[in-house]
Parts: C-alpha cells; sequence; structure tokens
C-alpha cells in the first residue's frame, strides 16, 4: 500500500466506496488521518461502517481538509455529485488517487502513464511485462489491475493505465512517458460530449518528459501537430498501419523504428498480438521501452513471451471446424471493428447497454456476418437496424440463449467464427464485461464436451 504519511491527522471525506475508495480509506487509516466516508449506495461492510459519515451534511464538509473522489463521481456532466456541489460552496478540494500518489512519489519512481480508447490495458500489461522481464522494478495498476493506492512505494516505474476520468480528476501531472493511442468517441455523457472527452484525454501530455501519440485517427494527429507545434519535448508519433516521418510503425508485418529517419527495422509481427490495432499498441510500448532504457533486443525477446489478455479477441475453443472467440472487453463500435476486420465469416453475437453512437458505423462490414444473435437491453432496436441492412439476425436476449443458438445454427449455416464481440456495456446484465466474458467462456465449454 501507498504510504500516505503527509496526511496524518488531515480529516479526509471519500467520496465513493468502490474498489478505489477502499484502497483510499486503507491508506488513509494506515496513515492515522481521519476518514470520513461516504457512498450513495449503503456501505454493509462492518469493517468499514464506523468511517462512515454523510458527506451531504453542511456541518461534516465544512469540517473537511479535502475530500478524496473515486473516478466513478462526476464533477461537472450531466451533474456534478451532490457532495462535490457542497464541497465547492465551502471551498473544500476534491482530490483524486492519483494525485494522492503523486504528492508523496519520489523523482527516482517515474510514471509510464498510458491512455486511449482502446487498447490501453493490453499496451500497459505489455510494457509492464517487457519492463518487468528487463529486471526494470516496476508496478502496473489504475483502471487496470490494483487501484494506484494499493501498489507498493519504492519501485523504480508505474506503469499505469489512466481513464478519462482519472484524467478528468487529475491535477498534478508530468509524467515521465505519456502514451496516447487513440480516440474515438466513448463516455460522451460524462464528459458533456467529444470535446470535454478529448480534453480529459489530451492532459496527460501536460508537462510530460516524452509524449508517445498514436497518429491513425484524425482526433490524435491534431494533438500530435499542437505538441509539435508547442515544442513539447521528446514527442514520438506511432502508427499501426504506416512509417511515420521520425516516428515508429509499421510496414511489410515489420516493426519499424523511424524516429531517426534509418527505417530500421526491429521485428516482425506477432501472431498473438496481430492486426493493425495491436501493432498500435506494440508500436506504443515499444517507444516506451526504448525512451526508458530497455535495449531493442531485451524489447524483441520480451515481446515474444506476451500473453494476451483475456476477453480481448481471445481464442476459448474450436468445436465442429468453428473457432468461438471472447472479445467481451469490445465495448464501442471501434474495438468491435478491429475483431470484424480480423476475422471473415462471422456468428456475431452483440448488445447489451448500448453507448453512444452505437453500431451505424460498423455498416460496411455487415456483409461478413452470416447470422447474428442479438442480446440485451438494445436486442430489439439492433434487431430491427440488422434486418434493415439485410443481416440475417435473430433475438436471443440472453448470452446463455445465444450460445445455444449459434452453435445449432452452425450446423447449417458453417460459420468460421462465432464472435462475441457487443458493442455494448454489460451492466444490463452481469456485473462487468470480465463477468460476461467468463460467462461466455463457461456456455461454450459447456458445448464442447
Ligand atoms: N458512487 C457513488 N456515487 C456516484 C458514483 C459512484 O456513490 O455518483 C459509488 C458507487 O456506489 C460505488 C463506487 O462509487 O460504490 C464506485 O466507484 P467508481 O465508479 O469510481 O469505481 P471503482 O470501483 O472505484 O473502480 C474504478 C474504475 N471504475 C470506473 O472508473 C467506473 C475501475 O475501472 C478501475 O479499475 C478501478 O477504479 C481501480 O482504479 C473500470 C472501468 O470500467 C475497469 N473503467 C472505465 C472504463 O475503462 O471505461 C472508465
Ligand atoms: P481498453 O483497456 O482501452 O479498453 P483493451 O486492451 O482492454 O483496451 O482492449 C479492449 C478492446 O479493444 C478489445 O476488443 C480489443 O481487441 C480492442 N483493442 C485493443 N487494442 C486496440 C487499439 N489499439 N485500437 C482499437 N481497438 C483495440
Amino acid at each position: 500500500m501507498i504510504a500516505l504519511n503527509y496526511l496524518e491527522n488531515k480529516r479526509v471525506g471519500v467520496l465513493g466506496f468502490g474498489q478505489t475508495g477502499r484502497a483510499i480509506v486503507d491508506a488513509l487509516i494506515a496513515a492515522k488521518a481521519e476518514v470520513f466516508l461516504y457512498d450513495d449506495a449503503v456501505i454493509k461492510s462492518d469493517e468499514y461502517k464506523k468511517y462512515t459519515a454523510n458527506l451531504l451534511n453542511e456541518d461534516i464538509v465544512k469540517s473537511l481538509d479535502f475530500i478524496a473522489i473515486s473516478p466513478g463521481i462526476h464533477l461537472y456532466w450531466p451533474n456534478p455529485h451532490n457532495a462535490v456541489v457542497m464541497a465547492r460552496k465551502y471551498g473544500i478540494e476534491l482530490i483524486g488517487d492519483l494525485d494522492l500518489f503523486q504528492k508523496q512519489k519520489s523523482i527516482n519512481e517515474k510514471i509510464i502513464a498510458i491512455t486511449g480508447t482502446n487498447g490501453k490495458s493490453t499496451t500497459t500489461a505489455l510494457i509492464y511485462h517487457i519492463f518487468q522481464q528487463s529486471g526494470k522494478r516496476s508496478e502496473i495498476g489504475g483502471n487496470f489491475g490494483p487501484p494506484i493506492l494499493s501498489l507498493n512505494n519504492g519501485y523504480d516505474f508505474y506503469v499505469l493505465e489512466l481513464s478519462s476520468y482519472q484524467l478528468e480528476h487529475a491535477n498534478i501531472l508530468g509524467f515521465d512517458t505519456s502514451i496516447l493511442l487513440n480516440i474515438t468517441p466513448d463516455h460522451l455523457t460524462r464528459h458533456g460530449g467529444m470535446e470535454g472527452y478529448i480534453a480529459a484525454k489530451q492532459k496527460i501530455f501536460i508537462n510530460a518528459k516524452n509524449s508517445i501519440i498514436g497518429i491513425d485517427d484524425a482526433h490524435c494527429k491534431n494533438i500530435y501537430n499542437f505538441l509539435k507545434e508547442i515544442k513539447q519535448n521528446n514527442v514520438i508519433g506511432i502508427s499501426g498501419k504506416f512509417i511515420p516521418e521520425n516516428g515508429i510503425g509499421w510496414k511489410d508485418d515489420c516493426l519499424v523504428d523511424n524516429r531517426f529517419g534509418q527505417n530500421e527495422i526491429i521485428c516482425e509481427k506477432y501472431l498473438k498480438l496481430d492486426g493493425n490495432h495491436n501493432r498500435q499498441n506494440i508500436a506504443a510500448a515499444y517507444a516506451a521501452c526504448i525512451q526508458n532504457g530497455i535495449a531493442k533486443s531485451e524489447f524483441k525477446k520480451n515481446l515474444f513471451s506476451f500473453s494476451c489478455l483475456e476477453h480481448r479477441q481471445e481464442f476459448v475453443e474450436e468445436i465442429n471446424g468453428v473457432s468461438y472467440i471472447n472479445d467481451s472487453k469490445a465495448t464501442n463500435a471501434d474495438s468491435v471493428e478491429q475483431a470484424l476486420i480480423r476475422f471473415d465469416n462471422i456468428f456475431w453475437i452483440l448488445g447489451g447497454r448500448p453507448k453512444e453512437g452505437g453500431i451505424f458505423s460498423l455498416q460496411k462490414y455487415f456483409h461478413k456476418i452470416k447470422y447474428a444473435f442479438l442480446i440485451g437491453e438494445v436486442a430489439d432496436e439492433w434487431y430491427a437496424l440488422l434486418r434493415s441492412n439485410n443481416v440475417n439476425a435473430e433475438i436471443s436476449y440472453t448470452l446463455e440463449k445465444s450460445v445455444k443458438q449459434a452453435y445449432l445454427k452452425a450446423k447449417t449455416y458453417k460459420p468460421d467464427f462465432v464472435l462475441l464481440s457487443p458493442a455494448c456495456a454489460s451492466f444490463d446484465q452481469f456485473k462487468s464485461f470480465e463477468e460476461r466474458g467468463e460467462k461466455f467462456k463457461e456456455f461454450v465449454r459447456q458445448l464442447a464436451k
């Protein structure tokens, strides 16, 4: 756990008691701070009940030194949380866990911060894997893995996945290495629209010592041009599709380092982590490694020992010549697009709680869909949309039924892949995308028995 000794005897409100809130409370207790814990849901844990307080009560709020907030707490859109409004009225500071970490961090502890709409977790895990294997003492956490304050002090590198929520809350910036992979519309309600979402993402570059940025989409390309214009230090453009000028990218299935205009071939593609999207992740990871003293040979050796993460285009089973793929983490159209580019002749299981934009942008891949199985809240609406585009489809509503129906229909339609790539959040039927992916694997393995 991160030592927050500078908070001894402080009166600290904690708003939100999920994973982040729990790690904050634990660190505050260890630091001998006085904790005032509040969550909109009832806090049932006997262990933590004694710390609860009403952060909607003026007298309590105005008595605090500050309030520590979880990433899910809204500061602006669509409405600030009531406790946030109260805190603002009395000038009580609101601080996220990343800033609490930054306030105690020594100069020898470096942060590699990774954001982007898609590919954050894969890139974060890949960088951490290569750092570890190359003998760099590292911790991994943030939006992926353990919450920041449950990491340990004294490591050389903290490889942190940062969501737009965490970046929105961050005021202490200036990471050693900052990576922005890509930007497509996501979380628009929380950020008040696309501008707010981009603004949160690009905070990652404020005062960064090394700035690594994907230039495969127009939003990131604009940010790249801006960083160049203001002469930010060490800006490296990366791509999963081509070789950027003075950057890092791909040509003829090879990763190419063109930082110094020499088009140096670093390695061939890694089949377990392929597709333009993963090539973008690999290029970003290479840039981060090379900027932090890892030799090219070490990078190459350790890239090829990386195991892909679960729920991201994960192969589950082959049954009667059909491969079942778990892409439960594909919760937006852009991430689903990567799967639809990669696979052909597809039985597609999709649906859940839809996000802005839906699947409209995926129309150009509909010819690859042999049959679609709709689940979750959006099932009726997307069934109508797919049918109006002449895609064979049926409504399953539940994941279990969709897997059974796909298995039965496969005998007639002979797809190559049954792909769960939902283009939706999971919360209408599952606790998380992980639970949805685990259930999918369980249902598929039952078929294989
Ligand atoms: N809560 C309130 N009032 C609110 C909002 C939340 O009381 O208005 C309470 C909830 O009742 C709940 C708690 O706050 O008890 C949840 O807090 P949270 O939503 O900040 O979630 P945590 O459990 O702390 O998990 C967060 C990240 N979740 C979100 O940002 C929504 C986790 O990312 C992250 O792994 C974890 O911190 C550790 O750092 C998950 C995620 O879905 C994977 N992230 C989003 C994404 O990747 O798209 C951003
Ligand atoms: P994140 O943590 O940003 O959600 P993940 O690495 O967990 O990213 O991948 C989430 C989904 O996005 C998966 O379906 C995966 O196949 C896809 N994906 C991974 N990397 C990229 C990328 N660079 N661009 C677009 N999609 C990606």
